[in-house]
């Protein structure tokens, strides 16, 4: 016996959370992104989507821009409304931009 294999939109899903756990466990509170832990998951995971963002001035204002709870750190939630908005931007740029349009 196999487990049923995910659909597409269900691998997404978890892959969404694993990223987040492979970086939050890094330091200190693994439920929890850091600063460092932040920056690393940006650059290396969004590296294409968040390209403009690869300084650490520019993390950190994404950063205190996310963290809603004011505690310094990232946490799932934050995260997850952080991927929540670039899923929306993105679909704009794809959808909206008349260069993609034929
Ligand atoms: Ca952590
Ligand atoms: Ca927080």
């Amino acid at each position: 016996m196999t487990a049923p294999r995910s659909t597409a939109l269900e691998g997404s899903l978890k892959t969404m959370i694993e990223v987040f756990h492979v970086y939050a466990m890094k330091q200190g509170d693994p439920h929890s992104l850091n600063k460092g832990e932040f920056h690393a998951l940006v650059s290396t995971e969004l590296a294409n989507v968040l390209a403009d963002q690869s300084d650490r001035d520019k993390v950190n204002t994404l950063l205190s821009s996310l963290d809603a709870d004011k505690n310094g750190e990232v946490d799932f939630e934050e995260y997850m409304s952080m991927l929540s908005s670039l899923a929306i931007k993105c679909n704009q740029l794809l959808t909206g931009a008349p260069a993609h349009r034929h």
